[in-house]
């Protein structure tokens, strides 16, 4: 059957079972908007390229499956980079489709013509400009494939107009994509290093990262923890892939880790590393970093393996299947835990709980973050799906929202992008609209992208914005607090909107709160109301993160804040 390019783009997207795109109209792409129009594609119509993007990764990160977003030429596509490199960061799944100028046009400085593959090369896990309209379909589907394999990632796709414009034969059980298989099982004598690892050891520690949420092995890292007494302490990105209640648990670990999770790390002798990356805030110094522990290493990306942190056992393997084997192995071979030692080290760590617990100052007349936080948690008995901004409300969240389910914490971990939190919001909520979703913003980062908010009233997305208004760049001037002799270069947002009218003016309910015994009762309120709310908390504008681990430190060095704080 021949097809145009725009009803073969619909009729893959379809095979891909893709349930909604993210996108903004323009030139380049006005075919496909008009055939969209044709068809019963559910498309959620952004005000920024960028939220486009970040709604499509909130989707990905939520659901598991691949985001979406379709975008015009020039400056539609260069809208979307931000969006690209945060979930190529965080590897998660995603297809951008870009508009073109026609082919013969390319290299002309066309009107809306940019080198979008060019510019995104070094932030996709791949990126395709289809040149002829035999290519459309297998490119579809390989891009698919490519982002959903092996380290998930986001794949562009450029689309020239006239290829979009052109016809062919479209048979979606004829196409044939390149072979592209990933490495999934490890290789069996690994299991066998691990078990003598692990019965050598006194002190062994879980590291669970981003790619156990990934790789769908949160029910066996929990299994393995608690059958065998391990703790777990995890990194920004692994928050929900063990839970956040649970005794074995520590909490993050690094520079705004918890005080037993850092403690914890620098004193195992097995680090059981899965999925994670060793990122630099993770680590602090890399020399004092687990340094009296072996480290094993789990990761489907060799790339991964020993980049940062030199491993005693590499592993090369998907984190569900890695970890199934060891399951098994373990069983099979009578690995048992009961010693003596063992309940030391989890004493050791029940120690440091008790010694520096992670807490806050409730005290006067303002509203704390970490009590709105906390207050949140309570009312929702976490049932909900969180995302954040970028700064203190993020390391807040993560802190003092204990998760116990994998993806209902969705954050910009590497990349640290201001202006995610609500389109990425807007994105979880198409997936999950009866689920409780709720933006953890602050004031700064906020306004980075809250035109969104008439994405969510257009289409009634009932996010919910929690906004810890500080009126200043707060993580920013922690630093120039700590290590620039209090030069609070820029970072004071002494102009800001009223937040509840600019919500108003944009069709959302907006609420304040300006003293503590009000934290409830607005909350309760916007949580209940069948409608997108912004909940402005008129929060402490001198509160700092704590624990902290200077730049450059060992991540067993933290800086407590007051006495007062740590009680
Ligand atoms: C797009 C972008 N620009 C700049 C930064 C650097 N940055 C990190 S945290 C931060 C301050 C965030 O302020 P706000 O959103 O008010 O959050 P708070 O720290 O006060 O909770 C800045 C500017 C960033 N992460 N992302």
């Amino acid at each position: 059957m021949k097809l145009k390019g725009t009803q073969i783009l619909l009729a893959a997207l379809e095979e891909e079972k893709v349930d909604i795109i993210f996108g903004y109209p323009g030139g380049a792409v006005l075919d496909i908007y008009d055939q969209l129009y044709k068809s019963t594609m559910k498309h959620i119509l952004v005000r920024h390229e960028q939220g486009a993007v970040h709604a499509a990764d909130g989707y990905a990160r939520a659901t598991g499956k691949v985001g979406v977003c379709l975008v015009t030429s020039g400056p539609g596509a260069t809208n979307t980079v931000t969006g690209i490199a945060t979930a190529n960061m965080d590897s998660i799944p995603l297809v951008v489709f870009t508009g073109q100028v026609p082919t013969g046009l390319i290299g002309n400085d066309a009107f809306q013509e940019c080198d979008i593959t060019g510019i995104t090369r070094p932030c996709t896990k791949h990126n395709f400009l289809v040149r002829s309209i035999e290519d459309l379909a297998a490119t579809i589907k390989e891009a698919f494939h490519i982002a959903r394999s092996g380290r998930p990632g986001p794949v562009l796709i450029d689309l020239p107009k006239n290829v979009m414009a052109a016809e062919t034969d479209y048979d979606p059980a004829n196409i044939k994509i390149r072979n592209y298989e990933v490495m999934h099982k490890p290789a069996p004598k690994k299991m066998a290093n691990v078990f003598e690892m692990l019965s050598a050891a006194k002190k062994p520690l879980f590291m669970t990262g981003g790619g156990v949420i990934l790789g769908k092995a949160s029910a066996m890292l929990t299994e393995l923890a608690r059958k065998y007494s391990i703790p777990v302490t995890g990194t920004l990105m692994g928050l929900g892939s063990f839970p956040g209640t649970d005794p074995l648990w520590l909490g993050m670990l690094g520079m705004h880790g918890t005080y037993y999770a850092n403690m914890a790390i620098s004193h195992c002798d097995l680090l059981i590393a899965v999925g994670v990356r060793f990122d630099d805030r993770v680590t602090g110094t890399i020399e004092t970093f687990a340094a009296n522990a072996k480290i094993v290493q789990i990761d489907i990306d060799p790339s991964s393996i020993n980049r940062n942190v030199v491993v005693d056992l590499p592993i090369i393997g998907d984190t569900k299947s890695t970890l199934t084997d060891m399951i098994n192995f373990l069983a099979e071979h009578n690995y048992s835990q009961a010693t003596a030692e063992r309940q030391e080290w989890l004493g050791q760590i029940s120690k440091w709980k008790q010694k520096v617990p992670l807490t806050y100052c409730q005290n006067g007349k303002e509203i704390k973050p970490q009590h709105v936080i906390e207050t949140l948690h309570k009312l929702t008995k976490g049932d909900a799906i969180i995302t954040t901004e970028v700064g203190q409300n993020q390391m807040w969240t993560a802190q003092f929202f204990p998760f116990d389910h994998p993806n209902t914490f969705i954050t910009s971990g590497g990349l640290g992008t201001m202006g995610f939190g609500l389109p990425a919001a807007i994105g979880v909520k198409c997936a999950f609209p009866d689920k409780q979703v709720v933006d953890i913003a602050g004031d700064g980062s906020i306004q980075m992208n809250i035109q969104e908010l008439a994405t969510a009233a257009q289409h009634k997305i009932n996010v919910k914005i929690v906004l810890l208004n500080n009126g200043y760049l707060w993580m920013v001037r922690q630093w120039q607090e700590l290590f620039y002799d209090k030069r609070y270069s820029h970072t004071d947002m002494i102009y800001a909107p009223d937040f509840v009218k600019l919500a108003e003016a944009f069709g959302v309910v907006g609420l304040r709160a300006t003293k503590p015994e009000d934290v409830e009762s607005v909350l309760k309120q916007g949580l209940s109301l069948d409608c997108p709310v912004l909940m402005d908390f008129r929060v402490s504008r001198e509160e700092c993160v704590y624990p902290m681990v200077h730049p450059g430190d060992s991540i067993s060095n933290m800086s407590l804040g007051s006495r007062e704080m740590i009680n």
